[in-house]
Order: structure tokens, then sequence, then C-alpha cells
């Protein structure tokens, strides 16, 4: 039986690795930090089944690193551990530069210290961001970078450093390129989620307005559930290599806005340009979108758009697995749900407040 070691196994694409992984009957180890919240959301469902154990550790600290390691020898390690907003990254600057850029050697490290450089391969999570300030469109594996945001700058770091020990000591480790992949587990504040939790709030009557910042942004959206086993696929490959990982298509948060609302039954209208733009409900005429400059970004990466040939011919992955249309269909439906619930569970509350305040029920 494999081992696999993942960091970021609490994240949005952790989870899904992890389950990809446990179905490919691998034994799967996770690494945890403490936190003052002990529900792990996105793994729950995954605790205390057989081939799936947690390790506390952390990538800011080497020497926990080199514990979970040795201990566990994995064959393969995913690490996925980052602080990964890209807007937070300019208010932490020197605490992602830690984890981002510097977590990736400690990695490294602990598996030259364990003995374990030559069997044991490793996945790192690079980022389209790389390209920051893009120069050229698409971008593919030979697009120069040009890393526009601290985030950026701390991930080209990890790109490097994994290049270096791959050439430096022969060891089996790659970057995965990632394009935006979204899903229904994706964090509340990337734009994605952010925009199909507003939409099914507004649909129910429980939000009144979404404020985003720069509409016109163009991504390469995937869904994450997809992407993972790209990741797999990228450590089984014969030799150590780089791949990107995308769709090859194209959209606009303003794209992603107005279909998230026509999938929450709100067919929605733009009008207006820069911070006066707004999104008004066609039905209402009232502007249920509008922009704030708190959204923002000092540098601002605008135009991703991934090539994604070589993953295609080399690993045989599939890049339009999951189109853009559906991927939306699969967050807003999520979402809509999610939001009913909550409504259901207030009216139950206030419903058992008020028996309780007549008496009705003690
Ligand atoms: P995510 O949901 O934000 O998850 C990040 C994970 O990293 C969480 O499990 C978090 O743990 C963990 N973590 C943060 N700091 C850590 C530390 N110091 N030590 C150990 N673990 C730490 O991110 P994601 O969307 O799943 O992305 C996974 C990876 O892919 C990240 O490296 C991200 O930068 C990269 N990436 C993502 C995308 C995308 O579109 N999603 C695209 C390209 C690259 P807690 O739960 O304890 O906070
Ligand atoms: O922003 C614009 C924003 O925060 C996308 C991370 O997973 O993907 C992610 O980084 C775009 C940007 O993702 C809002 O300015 C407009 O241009 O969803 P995001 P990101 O910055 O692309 C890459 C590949 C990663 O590696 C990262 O880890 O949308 N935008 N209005 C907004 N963005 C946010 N968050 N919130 C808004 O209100």
């Amino acid at each position: 039986m494999k081992k696999a070691l993942i960091t970021g196994v609490t994240g949005q694409d952790g989870s899904y690795l992890s389950e990809f992984l446990l179905d490919k009957g691998y034994d799967v180890h996770g690494v945890i930090r403490r936190s003052s919240v002990d529900f792990r959301e996105r793994i729950a469902h995954l605790e205390g089944k057989e081939h799936f154990h947690l390790h506390y550790g952390d990538v800011s600290d080497s020497m926990s690193m080199l514990q979970v390691v040795g201990n566990v020898k994995p064959d393969e390690i995913y690490n996925l551990a980052a602080q990964s907003h890209v807007q937070v990254s300019f208010d932490v600057p020197e605490f992602t530069a830690d984890v981002d850029a510097v977590g990736v050697v400690r990695i490294l490290e602990a598996v030259r210290q364990c003995d374990l450089e030559k069997t044991c391969r490793i996945y790192q999570a690079s980022t389209s961001e790389l390209y920051g300030k893009v120069e050229e469109v698409p971008q593919s594996e030979t697009t120069h970078f040009h890393p526009y945001s601290p985030y950026a700058v701390a991930k080209l770091y990890g790109y490097w450093i994994i290049k270096e020990y791959r050439e430096a000591y022969d060891m089996f480790c790659c970057s995965g390129i990632l394009f935006n992949h979204e899903s229904e587990r994706r964090g509340e504040t990337f734009v994605t989620r952010k925009i199909t939790l507003a939409a099914s709030r507004i649909a129910q009557g429980k939000q009144e307005k979404l404020y985003l910042g720069n509409l016109s942004s163009l991504r390469d959206w995937g869904y994450a559930r997809d992407y993972v086993e790209c990741m797999w696929l990228i450590l089984q490959h014969d030799k150590p290599e780089d791949f990107v990982i995308a769709t090859g298509v194209q959209h606009s948060v303003r794209d992603f806005a107005k279909l998230a609302f026509h999938y929450a039954g709100i067919e929605v209208e733009f009008r207006g340009e820069g911070i006066d733009e707004k999104g008004y409900d066609l039905a209402t005429g009232k502007a249920v979108i509008e922009v704030s400059p708190d959204f923002y970004r000092p540098t601002d990466v605008v135009n991703l758009l991934g090539d994604p040939t070589k993953a295609k011919t080399e690993l045989g992955w599939d890049p339009s697995k999951t189109p853009f249309e559906e991927l939306v269909k699969i967050m807003v439906d999520h979402d809509m749900q999610k939001v009913a619930v909550e409504r259901a569970g207030e009216h139950v509350k206030q419903n058992l407040e008020e028996y309780l305040e007549k008496g009705i029920i003690k």
C-alpha cells in the first residue's frame, strides 16, 4: 500500500485529493495545524476512516516537518499548504513568504534528512499567479514569469527551489502550475464562492447587495475535483517535470457573476463603468451588485488563460471534463441549498424561542 503525505489537507484541494487517493487505495496522512476550532469541515467525513491519518505539524516549523516525514516515510508528498489568498498576502507578506516560500525548502530538506530523496516523490502546488503581469496569452510551461503580489513572489521561490533540488540532488519533485480551480468547498472570500453564496442569499431574501472589486479581471476557472487527479498524474509520470493545469477557456468576473445570478433565478444586466458599474436585477430594477474599491488590489493580475496541451498529451488528462457553465451550476446549486438549510434552521429556532416564551413547551 502506497503512503501519501498531504500538507494543507484541510483546504479545498487537500480534501478532494484525500478522497481521490483513498479511492486509489493509498494510506493517506495529512498535516493539520492546531486551531481553536476543532471542527475540520472539509475532511470531517474522512476522519476515523481506517487509512486516513492526521498529524500535527506546520510547514513554518522545520522540526515538526522532519518528525512527520520521518514517522510516515511517505512514497509521495503533496505540498498544498499555503497562505493562499492573494489579497491577504499584501497584509501579511512576511508570513506568506515563510509558509509559501521557505515552507517548501523545509519539506525538501526533511525528505533529504530522512534519507528518502531517492524514493519519495514530491508535488508542489505552484500557481498561474507566477505569470502575474502576463507577458503572453495563453500561458504555458515556457511563458516567462512576472509575479505581481507578495503571494506570487513567495510561490516563485517555491517553484525554483523544487527545480533546484530536482537538478542538484536528482530528486523526483515537480510543480503543477495550476490555474484557478473552484468548487462548493472553495473558501468564502475567493471571488467565485463569494458570488455564488451572495447570489443564493439575495435570491432567498437574506442579503441586499454584493460588493466586488475588479469585474473585468479574466480567469481560467476549472473544477478542483478534476484538478487533484492531475496532481496525482504528475507524480505517476516516468520523469519529473512541471505542468500547466488549466481548462484553456477564459471568462471575466462579470461573466461569472451574471451566470451565477442566472442559476439563482435572477437575471442581471451590468450598466456603467469602473467604480460606477452596477449589476441590476432586471425583474425589480434594483442594483444587486456594486463595485467597492475595498476589493481592489495594489497590483492585480487581470489576464490569465492557460494552455493545458502538455498535460493533455503527456499525462492524458482531460481539461474539459467540467465546463465553466457546469462548474458555476454546481456551486450555485450547493449554495442555494446551504442558504435554504440555514433559513430553515433560523425558522425552527424562532419557533422554539416563541414556544418557550409562551410556555407551550418547557
Ligand atoms: P486553501 O483552501 O486555502 O488551503 C490551504 C491549506 O494550507 C489549508 O489546509 C491550511 O490549513 C494549510 N496551511 C496554511 N498555512 C499552513 C502552515 N503554516 N502549515 C501547514 N498548513 C498550512 O487552498 P487551496 O485552494 O486548497 O489550494 C491548495 C494549494 O494550491 C495552495 O498552496 C495554493 O496556494 C495553491 N493553488 C491554489 C489554486 C486555486 O485556485 N485553488 C491555484 C493555484 C495554486 P488551515 O485549514 O489550518 O488554515
Ligand atoms: O480573485 C478579482 C480579483 O481572490 C480572482 C487563489 O486560489 O487563484 C486564486 O487567486 C480575481 C482577481 O483568486 C473580488 O481582483 C474582483 O483579479 O478569487 P480570487 P486569485 O487572486 O486569482 C490563484 C491561481 C492562486 O494561486 C491563489 O491561491 O477576482 N475580484 N472582486 C475579487 N477577488 C476577491 N477575492 N474578492 C472580490 O470581491
